[in-house]
């Protein structure tokens, strides 16, 4: 039951919660359901009055008015969640509290910080002897209040105090097993909760594309679209995403009566995790593809200027297929959606271990499927076997190169090959199934234009070139006697 806090508040709470938003206060919520005793405080006092008023039968929550009344009510070594807006509410929030904890103390932050920030206010107050978590947490508010998918960076030392407690809070996934685990130092955590938001992009846009192509082409009305969805749901396409997008497409709209799919406005818009992901894969050199047009699809379907001045663009005159013919091209898109979806996962895989490398992470590839499996909004049958593949090959340089996978694949590309060009022929726009079939036949070729770019780069900057047949680096003389000469 609720207690009041007092400035002589005894320490009884394991764990405190600040920031009493939505999602603050479902995880706090989610605590206290679990038998854990938790401090509860907001900035404007109200909410932390409303959340104590509304859920206080729930379990063990002890409201704090003050800063300090907080920070006493917590058992030591302190573990405080702040669970406020990205940005400088977060760094407000640091600046209030930590001079009023101890060493060995810890504050997680909870939210969607950017890495860098993370790795900034991580090794600030480590000087002071306090431990900063970053901590990821997808499933949005249900998952909050009933079990989301938690991934914590910071020091080994604080997961040992801490991890029992998400894990107790976190989904657990088929086997049992919490979808938390300790993602690596600093801002692993924050990092790979990045790449997870962008790899949601990626799904998003491919089952859009999906979606587009079986109307446009197919034919399909958003109901029987509906259908096909939830029956692919039952196979190897088995995730939250599927099973959300069938609820969405069978909605119809109460004022009009209409598909409700069909009063939306199509012009899609983004918080910045996916921008994010792609800004930093380009730094570290890692092509995410797949992330990348899904989130300049979204920039495109939003710049209603360029789309109105190109309305009257011509495009082909196709016409959508038979019946018969429409439900092989839905066999058909089901494979390139898969196949798509296997690509954009393995370049969110390169990402995190391109970065785990670059950061000194020591990041468990397979774990990181492993605690996707249940409570995020990428959840899927799927990444047990991502797990699998990485459990039985930790190097694995890509998913692609996975035995299975790579059958599943590879046994896709006829469809795969076909839809897209069904998709060209019909001017439906289709870049995330097409980046992931580029890349795919990229990895693959035996020879790249490459060699070509180096020749240009060399002709006009001097910028040399490696031959396939003597070590080196080379220059050729363009503007003379296109002789070659050795530069290294
Ligand atoms: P509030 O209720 O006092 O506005 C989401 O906005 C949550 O973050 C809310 O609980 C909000 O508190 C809190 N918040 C936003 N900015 C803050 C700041 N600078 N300091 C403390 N809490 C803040």
């Amino acid at each position: 039951m609720a207690s009041t806090s007092t400035s002589s508040t005894r320490a009884t709470a394991q764990i405190g919660v600040t920031g009493l938003a939505v999602m603050g206060s479902n995880l706090a919520r989610n605590f206290a359901r679990h038998g854990h005793t938790v401090a509860v405080h907001n900035r404007t006092h109200a909410r932390t009055k409303a959340l104590v008023d509304e859920h206080g039968h729930e379990g063990n929550f002890v409201p704090a008015e003050s800063a300090e009344d907080f920070v006493a009510a917590l058992q030591r070594p302190r573990r405080l969640i702040v669970m406020v807006k990205a940005g400088e509410a977060t760094d407000a929030v640091i600046e209030e509290f930590a001079p009023l904890l101890e060493e060995g103390d810890m504050i997680i932050d909870g939210g969607n910080a950017h890495f860098a920030d993370t790795r900034r206010r991580e090794a600030a107050l480590r000087e002071k002897g306090i431990h900063f978590v970053g901590a990821g947490i997808s499933g949005g508010e249900e998952g909050a209040l009933n079990g989301p998918s938690i991934m914590p960076g910071g020091s080994a030392e604080s997961y040992a105090a801490l991890g029992p407690l998400l894990e107790d809070i976190a989904a657990k996934a088929e086997d049992g097993t919490p979808c938390c685990t300790h993602v690596g130092p600093d801002g692993a955590g924050h990092f790979v909760k990045m790449v997870h938001n962008g790899i949601e992009y990626a799904d998003m846009q491919l089952i859009a594309e999906a979606y587009d192509l079986l109307r446009t082409v197919g034919g399909y009305e958003p109901a029987r679209i509906a259908e096909t969805f939830r029956t692919w749901n039952t196979g190897r396409l088995d995730s939250y995403l599927i099973e959300i997008t069938a609820e969405v497409l069978a909605h119809t709209d109460g004022a009009t009566g209409r598909p409700f799919v069909d009063v939306v406005a199509d012009e899609a818009e983004q918080k910045g995790t996916g921008r994010w992901t792609v800004q930093t894969a380009l730094d570290l050199g890692v092509p995410v593809s797949g992330i990348a047009e899904a989130v300049f699809a979204r920039s495109v379907s939003g710049h209603k200027d360029l789309r109105e001045a190109a309305r009257a663009l011509p495009g082909p005159a196709g016409e959508p297929l038979s019946p018969v013919g429409a439900e092989e091209f839905a066999a058909q898109v089901e494979e390139a959606l898969y196949a798509s979806k296997v690509v954009s996962y393995a370049q969110g895989w390169n990402m995190i271990a391109k970065a785990s490398a670059e950061y000194g992470w020591d990041i468990d590839l397979g774990a990181m499927a492993a605690i996707w499996r249940g409570g995020c909004i990428i959840r899927a049958a799927f990444l047990d076997r991502i797990r699998a593949a990485f459990a039985a090959d930790p190097g694995l340089p890509t998913l692609l190169a996975d035995k299975e996978f790579a059958d599943e694949v590879g046994r896709a590309q006829d469809a795969w090959r076909a839809v897209v060009a069904t998709a060209v022929r019909h001017g439906v726009p289709t870049p995330g199934f097409s980046a992931a079939l580029a890349y795919y036949d990229a990895l693959r070729a035996p020879r790249l234009p490459a060699a070509l770019t180096q020749g240009q780069r060399d002709f006009f900057g001097a910028h040399t070139y490696r031959r396939v047949d003597r070590e080196g680096s080379f220059h050729t003389h363009w503007s003379g006697d296109r002789d070659e000469e050795r530069t290294d």
